[in-house]
Parts: structure tokens; sequence; C-alpha cells
């Protein structure tokens, strides 16, 4: 068997190889854009790598004390979606936060020498407050998502708005996220400041927008984040669709909102319904 298709047999190599190529397959995830981290448990890892076979250990501008011993497989910084599945272990590395949380070793992939995502200060300082707020946290995933990235040219970026519109694009948002979606400034990407914005947003909510740039998304398995992400994507679709029109003629109501909440027992962040 060649390294590619026991590569396949992998459960979470193969989820990533799956989820990469659906979002690039979509559209959202030209050249280099996007990445993905996703928590790993030890024992499923050790069925698969040797954990005590470190290939490399180098240093983080921003200590995470919270992740130490933690495993993650993380694309890989300057890799295409596209390619993830054609050659995983050149695209993708699985990674442990040194025991004092200022560095990381490198314990497989990255074949040509490559390092995790650029944005590794948002996924690792999202993924320490979104473990604060759930244990089962596992996933984080960026991508340029078409039309969120062109929803935030033309609607107002108060976050509060901006998920009211969304809840309002279809009946099913209020459900998916009723904890909102958070909107950060423009900042540059791949810098720590990008990622204290963002997982302060991550403290109340799984879903954070970089303005003119795309999406994040946190969630507990790879299928919930990546809905959750396809979700709001359909969302400002539908948005940017019927922003063509000149008026809306048949909104949805707040009311409607209130009735949806309560049939499907969800608690719609508070401050944004005027019901
Ligand atoms: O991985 O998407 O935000 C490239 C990017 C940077
Ligand atoms: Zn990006």
């Amino acid at each position: 068997m060649s390294s590619i298709m026991i590569q396949n047999e992998i459960p979470f190599v193969r989820e990533m190889m799956e989820v990469t190529r659906n979002m690039w397959v979509m559209g959202w995830d030209e050249r280099n854009g996007g990445n993905i981290s996703y928590i790993l448990d030890e024992a499923e890892i050790k069925k698969y790598i040797d954990i005590n076979n470190v290939k490399c250990t180098y240093p983080l501008q921003f200590p995470v004390g919270e992740l130490a011993g933690k495993y993650f497989i993380v694309t890989g910084t300057g890799k295409y979606f596209k390619n993830v599945s054609l050659n995983p272990e050149e695209n993708l590395g699985i990674i442990r936060v040194t025991k004092d949380g200022n560095g990381i070793e490198i314990l497989w992939g990255y074949a040509d020498g490559c390092r995790p995502t650029s944005e590794l200060a948002a996924h690792f300082m999202s993924h320490i407050e979104r473990l604060k707020r759930d244990p089962q946290h596992r996933v984080i995933i960026h991508s340029h998502a078409t039309n969120v990235l062109a929803m935030t040219f033309v609607h107002e970026l108060d976050e509060k708005s901006f998920t009211k519109t969304l809840w309002k694009m279809c009946t099913e948002c209020l459900v998916v996220f009723p904890d909102g979606i958070g909107v950060i400034p423009w900042i540059v990407p791949g810098t720590n400041e990008i990622g204290r914005a963002t997982a302060d947003k991550m403290k109340d909510c799984r879903l954070v927008v970089w303005p003119q740039h795309g999406i994040l998304g946190a969630g507990t398995t790879m299928d919930e984040t990546f809905g959750l992400i396809e979700t709001v994507e359909k969302a400002a679709k539908i948005f940017m669709l019927v922003n063509q029109h000149k008026e809306i003629v048949q909104p949805m109501t707040d009311q409607n909102l209130l009735e949806l909440a309560e049939a499907f027992g969800v608690t719609p962040v508070k401050g944004i319904l005027n019901v």
C-alpha cells in the first residue's frame, strides 16, 4: 500500500482531506486561502504515529500554556486546500504544544519542511477560549467563504445587526447559531493582534467574521464546524441575491424569530430581537 493510501485510512487525516477538498470545490478557499486546526486525542494518534519521534521544535511568539501537551493536526502555511487530499503528508502536519507552552513540536507531515498555518495565533487563542466554554470543543476552521466576504463590503459591520440580517435570511439560521456572530475590525492577517481580537469574540460565540477577508468557525466536530460556516455562507448568499432588489417585500420578522427560538428550544443572544 502507498503511503497516501495508508494516510487515507487514518480517520482524522481523512476528515482533513475531505473538508479541505469540499471547501475548495465550494470556491471558498482559493490558492492558499483558509486554514484548519483540529485537536486530537493522544490515544488516537498513538495508533498511527510514534509520538516520541519529534521531527523538529520551534518557538511560538505567543505562549499558550493552556494548550501545553495538546496535539493538533493543522494545515501547512502556504499550502493549497486543493492539494491536501492529493498529498496529505506535505500539506498537513501533526504538532504538539511543548510542556511549557512556549513552542511546538512537529511529529508528522509538513514533508517539504513547511510549518503550520500563518494564522496559528488566531487558531490557538481561539481554541483556548472555546475550550473554556466547552471541553468538547475540537475544531477551528478559517475560510474565505465568498458571500460572507462580499457581504462585509455592503452590510454595516455592527455585529448585532450583521447577526440579525443573517438570522432573517434562512429560517434555520437562528437555530444553527443562536449565539450569533462576532465581527472584528479589519486587521492584518497572520498577526497576534488578529488572533487576540478573534479569540476575544470566541468567548461568546462560535463564528467570527474578518471584514474583507473571511470567517472563522469553531465546533466540537469537523462536520459541525463546516456546517456552521456553510450555513452562514448560504445566508450571506441569499442576502447578496436579495440585496440586488430594491426592497425585501416579505421579510422575516422578529416575531418569527422568537417563535422559532421557542419551537427549537434555543436562546437567541441578548440585544438583537426587539420583541
Ligand atoms: O492561509 O487564509 O488568512 C492563508 C490565509 C490567511
Ligand atoms: Zn485568510
